[in-house]
């Protein structure tokens, strides 16, 4: 056998994972950390891969693929499985045919994410179990042994991932001769797959039977790692938590790494608190393992050392175990740092999150101030319209409700009185759309706007059914939702180019007043799509410039205050859009006459 050790990052190791077990299809709805699996499987030969338009429907598709007999992978952030978590529970008892990994990947401090939810819990509540790899090696084998125990056990099988082991690289032994072989299952319809009382009592008793029986697994015990150095303190811990605590104490304490999990070996545990004196629970976020160790009677301690706050670090772990009555050994001397919130670091300025310079979203949220409109937003690029300068919206809870928040905002405020909600093209086709339908149903004085910029950008440009054109490059139906609107009975729909200003003030105005129900879409690709073409960049007349600074309220990084105070515009990070020249009142903004891209 011919191998290679290449360096993947742990996304790249699922995606290798799933290619090696066969699986037919990868289907999910991006979101940092886990969007590169599919992206990486998306470059293999072999299975079907796509974005879904969200998580739920994801998932179904995939289910729908398994209960066909085929292997299937669905890769989502950990706020995906809250969109997914309706099938989810379902298909737990149902069971699968061909094997199902839903690959989850949570956001410990919450580098790229409105919550860091903990979705251990999830396993739990729903009674699917559970993987969780510590670096990119296991993300590779507990990924193919995922699918293989998801048949086994007749389960989903969730592959629980955190930023670092999403993101980080890591050594891993490659077959070079390996080629791609589909696994595909008999397809033997039955009454199973059809979730009614009746057939769901039955199917709980199966699944609580198979969850008893992968716990005994032979091949899951090879997840587990039992590291006994040391009787005085053992270490209780799982996926990137263990590469803190082998990084602090190396083989000076005992550990127990656990890989499934969810259900808990109990039996394992119990022998690996016997031969410790003290029991402790190293865990990210919340006291999972802890809570559920302290219910099978053994005495540990977890939290009350470590935080529940953000993510861990090895300065985190030594620093909160040092000054405890724990017998335990530090022999990193130099790891013992205080635990630091997420943050600039020291001497470093802190800059705010900011739309880029040509960014099509800014436009419309320097004119909503103007207009003085209640909006509520959603989770995007244009999240950062609430931002200052810009703060054109007050308030934001998830995808898709941006529409529906705004809705129930309508009937708090005066009659006549309309509440705008705004969000992008991907979480429209994700989320908004039946939000938009609810508005005209119930007739709420709301008023929907896309800022359609023909691509999915806060996640890194991936494809929606707005951009026509499927995850591999194949051309499909263009989905535009000014049609969309008009179809659910919109009107009037106005779709106006993003960097005309004068026509998002008629187009606000006419909302404002319409007495049917309007809706806004606002047009045009964002700037860092390959081949999207700048206009001419701008510059400032200094010594015509009045300094009123009205140009700054845009927000654009190209825009700066000079040395002797007024604005300049950087020639380097000048698109061209133009929106600051259409603000300025003295005219002293102009066109240089050269072509930017
Ligand atoms: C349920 C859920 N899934 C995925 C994400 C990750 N995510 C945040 S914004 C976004 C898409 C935004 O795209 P779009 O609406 O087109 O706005 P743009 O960033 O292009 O302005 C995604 C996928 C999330 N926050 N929540």
């Amino acid at each position: 056998m011919l191998t290679t050790k290449v360096m993947l990052t742990g996304n790249e190791a699922v995606a290798r994972g799933a290619w090696e077990a066969g699986v037919g299809l990868g289907i999910g709805y991006p979101g940092t950390p886990s969007t590169e699996i599919l992206e990486a499987l998306s470059l293999k030969d072999g299975p079907e891969v796509c974005w879904a338009v969200n998580e739920k429907v994801a998932l179904e598709e995939a289910y729908g693929a398994a209960v066909g007999g085929l292997r299937a992978i669905v890769t989502m952030k950990h706020v995906g499985l809250n969109v997914a978590a309706d099938p989810l529970f379902i298909t737990a008892y149902l069971g699968v045919n061909g094997g199902l990994v839903i690959a989850a990947a949570d956001d410990p401090g919450m580098h790229s994410s409105q919550n860091e939810q903990d979705n251990r819990w999830y396993a739990l509540h729903a009674k699917v179990p559970m993987l969780e790899p510590a670096d990119s090696e296991e993300c590779l084998r507990f990924t193919k042994l995922a699918f293989e125990l998801s048949e086994r056990y007749d389960v989903p099988i969730l592959l629980r991932l955190v930023t670092r082991t999403s993101h980080a690289g890591g050594l891993v032994l490659l077959n070079e001769e390996m080629k791609y072989s589909r696994i595909k299952r008999d397809y033997v319809p039955s009454p199973r797959y059809v979730t009614l009382p009746g057939n769901s009592r039955a199917r709980k008793k199966v699944l609580e039977r198979n969850l008893a029986a992968i716990v005994e697994d032979e091949s899951v015990q090879t997840l587990d790692l039992m590291e006994i150095t040391s009787p005085e303190v053992g270490i209780i811990t799982s996926g990137a938590s263990y590469n803190y605590v082998k990084e602090v104490f190396g083989d000076s304490c005992s550990v127990l790494k656990l890989g499934l999990v969810y259900p808990l070996n109990v039996n394992r545990i119990r022998e690996f608190a016997g031969m410790v004196r003290e029991l402790v629970v190293v865990e990210e976020l919340d006291p999972y393992l802890e809570n559920n160790i302290k219910a099978m009677g053994i005495r540990c301690e977890g939290k009350k050392y470590i935080t529940s706050f953000y993510e861990l670090n090895p300065q985190i772990v030594a620093a909160s175990l040092a000054n405890t009555t724990l017998n335990i050994p530090f022999p990193s001397a130099g790891s013992r740092a205080e635990p630091a919130a997420p943050g600039p670091l020291p001497g470093v300025p802190a800059r705010p999150a900011l739309l880029c310079a040509g960014c099509p979203h800014r436009g419309f949220f320097y004119m909503a101030k103007k207009a003085k409109l209640m909006m509520t937003g959603d989770i995007g690029c244009y999240s950062l319209g609430a931002m200052p300068p810009l703060e054109a919206f007050e308030a934001s809870i998830c995808m898709g409700g941006g529409y529906t928040m705004a809705q129930g905002l309508s009937l708090t405020v005066p009659e006549g009185q309309k509440v705008f909600g705004v969000m992008g093209d991907s979480t429209f086709f994700h989320s908004g759309i039946t939000g938009a339908l609810e508005g005209i149903y119930n007739g709420r004085a709301f008023v929907p706007v896309v800022l359609d910029n023909r691509i999915t950008a806060m996640t890194g440009h991936q494809q929606n059914p707005g951009t026509g054109r499927m995850m591999n490059g194949a051309p499909t139906l263009m989905q535009e939702p000014a049609v969309l609107f008009k179809a659910m009975g919109y009107d009037p729909v106005m779709q106006v180019g993003a960097y005309d200003l004068d026509a998002i003030r008629s187009a606000i105005q006419t909302a404002k007043m319409a007495s049917g129900k309007a809706a806004i879409v606002v047009k045009a690709p964002c700037r860092l799509i390959r081949g999207v073409e700048g206009g001419s960049r701008r510059a400032v007349h200094q010594n015509q410039c009045q300094d009123c600074r009205l140009c700054l309220r845009l927000g654009c990084p190209a825009i700066s205050l000079g040395e002797d105070g007024k604005p300049v515009i950087d020639a380097l990070s000048c698109f061209g859009c133009g929106i600051c020249q259409q603000v300025c009142r003295h005219e002293s903004i102009y066109e240089v006459a050269e072509v930017r891209s």
